[in-house]
């Protein structure tokens, strides 16, 4: 069953502007036109602040802005699509600036229905017997595209969006020595929104559960890809207030505090907040992650997370239990990912013979 939780919740899901114009702003992104240096010193003004500098549109303390930043969005690929799951990742620019655009439709509400039957319009396409097809129009609110803008986008998160063939890498210990932590020291994405989230610089207003230790403390907030309108699709990250883990393969007994506070907490404020019982929570960590500060994902058993299969996700029982019984298992053990075709670090491991 779909759950719904109060207006305030989710009032403060956006991070970015969005649309007013709702679907057919959306659809005319490849539409291309000039624009004023004044209107585009306001689109780059409008970028910055979709980019890190955190306001949420929710300054006023009222409804969340919808201003256009995606009105003048050029198209210059489409980096992947699915028409199963509703989703087109997009390659552009806005007002100069390179920019990924995610559009996605979202899920139908259990406590919209009543509505949706009652303000829609109906078109029948066809009748056959029993069986017959409309297409339904719903009120623009009922039918919003989530919408998510990196910009200004690096050619690394370009790679991140595109659809490419992946490759299962075998990485010992000292392949990661030798291979993978040189190139993450040298390429990784940047974390400044991640210290932003920290700092209480953004998404403050979103988070759901803070411990301030420095040691085992984490701030527990909804991932970027959940909309926060239904639990079905649950999706938060705990970020660990430690600054100098990057991934699973720092990991040592010595963590098993920060470990252990991070599943517990986690659990426990998901439990009240969202009346959803640790049994229905699938807890894990990537490897490789794409954002080299240690964080951990709880997302709802059921919901296909991207990222959430078995060559990426490290469950955190499992981590926890692995350094129970070898203090240095993530520093010494081999370890499998996959890796995108156009991703530098394969390049490095074919570089180096190891695939
Ligand atoms: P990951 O395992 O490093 O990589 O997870 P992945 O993106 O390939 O899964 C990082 C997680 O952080 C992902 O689930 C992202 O959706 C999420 N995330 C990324 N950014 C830039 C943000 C953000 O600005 N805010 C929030 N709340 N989540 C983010």
């Amino acid at each position: 069953m779909t759950l719904i939780w109060s207006k305030a919740c989710f009032q403060t899901e956006t991070i970015f502007d969005r649309s007013s114009g709702g679907g057919s702003d959306m659809a005319n992104v490849a539409a291309k036109r000039e624009i004023s240096s004044a209107e585009s010193e306001e689109l780059s003004r409008e970028a910055k602040r979709a980019k890190g500098d955190n306001k949420n549109g929710e300054e006023s303390g009222n409804e969340p802005e919808w201003k256009n930043i995606l009105s003048t969005f050029t198209t210059s690929s489409v980096l992947s699509d699915s028409a199963r799951e509703k989703i087109m990742f997009l390659h552009g620019k806005i007002a100069g600036d390179e920019a990924v655009v995610v559009l996605e439709k979202t899920p139908i509400r259990e406590d919209s229905l009543a509505e949706l039957f009652k303000d829609s319009k109906l078109r029948l396409d066809m009748r056959n017997d029993i069986y017959s097809s409309y297409r339904l129009q719903a009120p623009p609110h009922l039918n919003e595209i989530k919408t998510t803008v990196v910009c200004p986008a690096t050619e690394k998160h370009v790679k991140k969006y595109r659809r490419q063939e992946s490759f299962l890498v075998e990485e010992t210990g000292d392949d990661y020595r030798s291979i993978t932590l040189p190139y993450v020291q040298q390429q990784s994405l940047s974390l400044q929104w991640v210290y932003n989230i920290l700092e209480k610089k953004a998404e403050a207003e979103r988070v759901v559960y803070d411990d301030p230790d420095p040691e085992v403390g984490f701030v527990l907030l909804p991932d970027l890809k959940w909309d926060q309108k239904q639990v079905d699709d649950l999706y938060l990250i705990a970020i660990a207030r430690q600054k100098d883990i990057k991934s699973l393969r720092d990991l040592s007994s010595e963590h098993l505090p920060l470990l252990h506070n991070i599943f517990h907490k986690g659990k426990a404020a998901i439990l009240e907040r969202y009346n959803l019982p640790a049994s229905k929570l699938r807890v894990y960590l990537h490897y490789q992650p794409s954002y080299y500060h240690l964080h951990v994902h709880f997302t709802k058993l059921g919901h296909d997370a991207p990222g959430c299969g078995v060559e990426r996700a490290h469950l955190l029982a499992d981590v926890i239990q692995n350094l129970q019984a070898d203090p240095q298992f993530y520093r010494t053990r081999t370890l499998w990912f996959p890796l995108r075709a156009d991703d530098g670090l394969l390049g490095r491991f074919k570089e180096a013979g190891r695939l």
